[in-house]
């Protein structure tokens, strides 16, 4: 069978990032059975051949108005999908869907009728948002990395910020690489309208990576590997205090000093 891959390399090239990352998330034990979505723009991989492609769905709901996303193309890991089955068949588990002119339906498009993730409400009100405010960024990327969930269980980590101070302080590369940090969203149902909206909230609070209690994280970036270097530079954070507390002691992390003199040399926000 003829696959929309086959019309356009660079869109090949992109579900082949997604595929990896999948592979990468199912690898650390972030994606038992079905869990975790990852949704990408495609919108500029998209040529003529593709936009005259016909729907192979009815059109479904975007669970919302999403104004910026009108004739806008998105790659999603379809619902009820393994993330492991997604690195090895990405058409399989996963599909293209085109945003309608209405702005409040999409259709899939794709190589088959697979449904988009059970998170689409956040995923694209989250790209609705991005585009709104000028932004680059292209994918979004839920998964749920254990020990950074584990943080989630107690009060006084989700304090505002409490989790980025600790995270950051853990080795150097995370405030590099993760220089906004990670936002907390209380909890909610998953999938609902009200996760994605506080989701928007604490993004545009200006955070690239969010916390969502005793459930997951939500990233965004220019790209689906940099949403998952992130999530990963993070994690590597969150098992260092852990070992450490298996060891027997609080970790004493970096001092002010030496975070002050990090954000200093590599330009980063205080
Ligand atoms: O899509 O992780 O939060 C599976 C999930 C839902
Ligand atoms: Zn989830």
């Amino acid at each position: 069978m003829q696959s929309i891959l086959d019309s356009s390399l660079a869109l090949k090239a992109a579900v082949g990032d997604v595929a990896e990352v999948a592979g990468y998330l199912w690898g650390k034990g972030w994606a038992e059975r079905n869990g975790g979505n990852i949704v990408i723009n495609v919108t500029e991989f998209v040529n003529d051949d593709i936009r005259q492609m016909h729907a192979i769905s009815a059109p479904l709901s975007t669970s919302g108005y999403m104004p910026h996303l009108k004739g806008s193309y998105f790659f999603c890991k379809g619902t009820n999908r393994r993330m492991r089955d997604l690195a090895r068949w990405p058409m399989e588990n996963g599909s293209v869907i085109r945003i309608l002119d209405d702005c409040e339906h999409y259709e899939i498009i794709a190589d088959k009728a697979v449904m988009p993730t059970s998170e689409l409400p956040s995923h694209l009100a989250v790209h609705n948002y991005l585009i709104g405010k000028g932004s680059t960024y292209k994918a979004s990327l839920h998964t749920h990395p254990t020990e950074l969930v584990a943080m989630s269980h107690t009060n006084k980590f989700l304090e505002k910020d409490v989790l980025t101070k600790l995270l950051w302080s853990m080795i150097p590369e995370t405030k590099a690489f993760c220089p906004r940090g990670l936002g907390i969203v209380p909890y909610m149902l998953p999938g609902s309208v009200e996760l994605a909206n506080a989701t928007i909230k604490t993004l545009a609070e200006n955070y690239d990576v969010v916390l969502w209690e005793k459930h997951g994280v939500f990233a965004i970036g220019e790209d689906v590997m940099q949403a998952f270097d992130m999530v990963d530079t993070l994690c590597k954070s969150a098992c260092i205090y852990m070992d450490a507390r298996m060891m027997g002691f609080e970790p004493d992390g970096m001092t002010v000093e030496q975070m002050a003199e990090l954000s200093e040399t590599f330009h980063l926000p205080k």
